[in-house]
């Protein structure tokens, strides 16, 4: 059994990492001057040659690079090997119209892998486990991804993808499935829907690996009681590899960035400048290993927190908080910025679970926002007939936390879609057209 998966790595000194970073980012930039036109205006244009580039101390010299470059991109444009080096591509959902594909060489594949071999190893996982995958496969990363990190472990991978849960259910149990690797909105689904079965005590999973959306410590702590486990976040993002980015250890007081591929940095994100640690901002990606698709400053637009102090864990490598938002998560409404996790901290305050739809629209020229916010079962049997006063607290909950008027519309348990891979929080119907 294997306690760390690549122990050396995980707990080198940080001035080992520090010279990895310098080494690596220098040959990276290289790479890209040579191998990828834009990068070389781009650098140009900044008066940069990759002499410039001397160890990480020179990295904020570099400009950024950001979703619209991705897009402007498209599809080869930003690829650093030649098509016959590149063996798998994998791709966003594209819904808003920004479809991203990133292209991989055998060698970036096996980072990427090892990458999630190290978050199932902090989640717990042996060759003795069974590890359920219900990601998405295809060109979504997430089934890939863990896949790839369970073999390399030597885990029995069971590549379930999303979707059909009374199979999930049935091979959960069958099988002895012991590592759960989902969205936290369907391992929450699958938790509900094992306990109205009864069949909690015929599944034998110990830990969950629940990533590629934000979820808060109260869907923890539900979907840990559900389904009896321990349950571990991971971040990761397809531009820059996929889940694995950063991963969760058993402290569970932030995600390690895999800084022996991945420089983080967190810039303001108006003036671009760079901040220490404790001060929240945009997460920016420099991948410095990468060979296919070696993304530099990659402005990410999630929102967090870095911290560079020791890990009682015995990694060494950074943390990042969970996202605490997206730059362009944010809806503008009647003027005022709102975030979704401002609207989801006021329900869980109150005691509603994080089952709900923000639906924003334009009546005559003028917005309106509404919450559909599921109730639990327990305030559905209590509060026939109380409803409108339990609408009447949201409502006085949301106006003191947003400063506008948001109308509440209670519903009754299990009305609002459950999602089998990201959950859908938000319908805006001012933007019936796709970008
Ligand atoms: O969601 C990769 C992934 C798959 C991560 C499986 C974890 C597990 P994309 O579809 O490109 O890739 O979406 C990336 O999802 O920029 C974040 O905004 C969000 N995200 C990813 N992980 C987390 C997380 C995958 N743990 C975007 N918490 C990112 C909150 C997350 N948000």
């Amino acid at each position: 059994m294997e306690r760390y998966y690549q122990k050396e790595i995980e707990t080198a000194s940080r001035e080992q990492i520090r010279e990895w970073q310098s080494e690596r980012l220098v040959n990276q930039v290289k790479n890209v001057w040579e191998n990828v036109p834009f990068y070389r205006k781009k650098m140009e244009e900044a008066g940069l040659t990759p002499d410039d580039i001397k160890s990480v101390d020179d990295l904020h010299k570099l400009p950024f690079l950001c979703k619209d470059d991705l897009r402007d991109n498209y599809p080869t444009g930003l690829c650093a090997r030649p098509m016959k080096d590149c063996v798998r591509i994998q791709s966003t959902s594209g819904t808003t119209g920004r479809r991203v594909v990133a292209y991989y060489t055998q060698h970036d594949l096996d980072i990427w892998e090892d990458c999630c071999a190290r978050a199932l190893t902090a989640a717990g996982t042996t060759n003795e486990d069974v590890v359920h995958v219900s990601y998405g496969y295809g060109l979504f990363t997430g089934g890939a991804g863990l896949h790839g990190g369970s073999h390399k472990i030597g885990s029995l991978t069971l590549p379930m993808s999303s979707g059909n849960t009374d199979r999930q259910i049935q091979f959960m149990t069958d099988l002895g499935s012991t590592i759960l690797c989902c969205t936290p909105s369907y391992a929450a689904y699958l938790g509900e829907t094992i306990n109205e079965r009864g069949l909690r005590d015929q599944i034998k999973l110990k830990s969950g690996i629940f990533g590629a959306e934000a979820w808060t410590e109260e869907m923890r702590r539900d979907v840990e009681s559900k389904l009896g486990i321990k349950a571990y976040d991971i971040y990761g993002l397809t531009e820059i590899s996929g889940p694995g980015v950063a991963f969760e250890c058993s402290e569970q007081t932030g995600m390690h960035v895999n800084e022996d591929h991945f420089i983080a940095e967190v810039i303001n994100p108006i003036t671009g400048e760079v901040l220490p640690d404790g001060e929240k901002g945009e997460l920016v990606f420099t991948c410095i290993t990468k060979e296919a698709f070696p993304l530099i400053r990659y402005r990410t637009r999630d929102i967090c927190i870095l911290n560079h102090k020791e890990c009682s864990c015995g990694r060494t490598h950074v943390k990042m908080t969970k996202p605490l938002g997206r730059s362009d998560d944010m809806l503008i409404v009647k003027g005022v910025n709102v975030f979704p996790s401002q609207i989801e901290a006021v329900l869980i305050k109150q005691g509603y679970p994080a089952n709900y739809l923000i639906v924003v629209d334009r009546v005559n020229n003028s917005d309106k926002i509404e919450v559909q916010v599921e109730m639990t079962p327990e305030m559905f049997s209590d509060s026939v007939g109380d409803i409108t006063a339990r609408e009447a607290e949201l409502v006085a909950g949301l106006k003191a936390m947003l400063g506008i008027y948001v109308k509440v519309k209670l519903v009754s348990p299990k009305t609002i879609a459950r999602s089998e891979g990201k959950a859908v929080r938000i319908i805006d119907k001012r933007n019936l057209y796709q970008q």
